[in-house]
């Protein structure tokens, strides 16, 4: 429920007054009816992957909840209130309402231009679940609602609720009846099956803000193997490739889904948002090598924001990009049974602070990059920017960490491979060659390795290479390194030549980093505590 006024913000309490008979939990705000007070002892006031704390006042003023006092806290662990800068969203896991047992998630957004700073109520739920509501059906159990087909108005998943995937479930239809899927801080989806998964149509959109406490749990039913799930899909506007030569704009069927078509020639189609999402025990295969992913994104353009998502014990790619310019930054792609990043079908979007951590049971590549296996020269080229990367192989098994083929560009900037059974990284057919130049003095720019570190069994490998190998390609570019960058786990050690090094990153995205990897040094923390727990180590 959306509530616009303070009218109805009160008429919502008194609805939820009169929910009854639940465990009340620790409130992390309290609201005075009688004097209008919402008094927040702790917020933790997000500004990209640092927090600071603050306690607060708001006052409600007219239909507004104006900021009456704050002051510095100190930081907690646990259940908090969340004021993300990058959404403008307030986020209370509960709100206690004195005199009364009732506990609220709420939602507060800024006022564009407020001062003093001013919110309205976005959302106002019950933290606890009373029933389902008429988007969804009764589950096999109380607190379960169940999700199925086509959702075409505009709806919000609760964390009241554990909701379950029946079949493929797609928010709007294509370029039509679109919908957009909010998904509340702390909620938990789970599929089934291989065939239950979630997909995001073009011109629809999923709003999944989670937050460092509470992530959004996209999940199978046991949590204990790969492919217990189908997986998240969406598909957007941006420009893709895989069309026969001049047909402009390029539109795709989706491999693992031919009746679902993807691209467009919007560079900046914005699909929404995933920010501290976890998706876990996903993928499956539809049929061979054509296959859900943890994470697909289908033609996804550059205004969607993914920020803080970690795919988990996928059966196949964690995240596998189909074209598209999406950007992303704080991905952690661990354990997954194929390959962690793979990309093909010209994508020109950008990584930065990516976690790449192998297990020892599973797994191929850290990266599998294609332009396009039919037409290696399709236009647009794949070309993505990645950005401190950490991508840890396993000895486990023959894993290998990045295999750059099939026409692809990248520039790779200051990023580490290590411990690879396999090579490090290896360029892969003449068409991906030729692209990066004729020789490794007359590089294009479209393929690029700078501020790197590699220490694996074996550092490079070439196939069908042309003008230069991969091993001459590295060291002719600045700040490459072959070595042991000592790390300890995922993190640079004490004395580590990772630290206050690498190249200058001129990108409106990405950001100027002095440090080689995902993470600065073992102080960094951004992975800390929204990731499935012990999946770092
Ligand atoms: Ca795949
Ligand atoms: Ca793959
Ligand atoms: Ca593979
Ligand atoms: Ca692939």
């Amino acid at each position: 429920m959306k509530l616009k006024s303070a009218s109805v913000l009160k008429a919502a309490i008194a609805i939820a007054l009169s929910v009854t008979a639940y465990q009340a939990s620790a409130a992390t705000a309290t609201y005075d009816p009688s004097t209008g007070t919402l008094d927040i002892p702790v917020v933790d006031v997000l500004n990209g992957a640092q927090a600071t704390t603050i306690s607060a006042k708001l006052q409600l003023q007219g239909d507004k909840l104006v900021l009456a006092s704050f002051d510095n806290a100190a930081a907690v662990s646990g259940k908090r209130v969340t004021f993300d800068g990058a959404t403008n969203a307030l986020h209370f896991p509960s709100v206690k309402v004195l005199g009364s047992d009732t506990e609220l998630y709420a939602k507060l957004k800024i006022v564009p231009g407020s001062n003093p700073i001013a919110f309205t109520v976005d959302q106002l739920e019950p933290t606890v679940f009373s029933a389902c509501p008429d988007f969804s059906a009764q589950g096999p159990i109380s607190g379960t609602c169940v999700l199925s087909g086509e959702l075409n108005k505009d709806v919000a998943l609760t964390a009241n609720t554990t909701w379950i995937l029946s079949g493929g479930v797609y928010v709007g239809g294509d370029r039509a009846n679109s919908a957009t899927l909010t998904i509340n801080p702390g909620t938990e989806l789970i599929g089934e099956s291989g065939l239950d998964f979630l997909y995001i149509r073009r011109g629809s959109k999923i709003m999944a803000e989670g937050t460092p406490d509470q992530p959004i749990v996209m999940t199978g039913p046991s949590e204990l193997s790969r492919g217990e799930w189908g997986g998240l899909v969406i598909a957007g506007n941006a420009p893709v490739n895989g069309c026969a030569e001049g047909v402009l704009p390029c539109e795709v069927a989706f491999e693992a889904i031919t009746t679902e078509t993807y691209g467009g020639s919007d560079i900046a189609d914005n699909s929404g948002l995933l920010k501290y999402v976890q998706i876990k025990y996903a993928g499956y295969a539809v049929r061979p090598n054509e296959e859900l992913n943890g994470l697909t994104m289908l033609g996804v353009g550059a205004g969607t924001v993914v920020d803080f998502v970690q795919v988990h014990q996928g059966l196949d790619d964690g995240i596998e990009m189909f074209g598209g310019t999406v950007q992303a930054k704080h991905l952690v792609l661990t354990g997954n049974g194929d390959d962690s990043l793979d990309w093909g079908s010209g994508w020109r979007g950008k990584a930065q602070y990516v976690l790449i951590k192998q297990a020892d049971d599973d797994g191929d590549l850290g990266i599998e990059a294609d332009n396009n296996p039919d037409n290696n020269d399709a236009s647009p080229r794949s070309q993505p920017l990645l950005a401190n990367m950490t991508l840890l192989g396993s000895q486990g098994i023959e894993t290998e960490g990045a295999k750059f083929r099939r026409g692809t560009g990248v520039n790779v900037i200051n990023s580490v491979f290590s411990g690879f059974a396999g090579y490090c990284v290896k360029l892969d057919g003449a068409a991906t060659y030729i692209n990066g130049g004729s020789s490794v003095t007359a590089l294009s720019g479209e393929l690029t390795i700078e501020g790197t570190y590699v220490n694996c069994v074996t550092n490079f490998s070439d196939k069908e290479n042309t003008g230069f190998t991969t091993a001459e390609w590295f060291a002719a570019q600045a700040g490459n390194v072959s070595g042991d960058p000592l790390l300890n786990g995922i993190f640079p050690a004490v004395g580590s030549p990772l630290v206050d090094q690498g190249v200058t990153i001129t990108d409106n995205f990405a950001d100027n980093t002095n440090y080689i990897g995902a993470f600065k040094d073992a102080n960094d923390k951004w992975a800390d505590e929204w990731t499935v727990t012990d999946s770092l180590k």
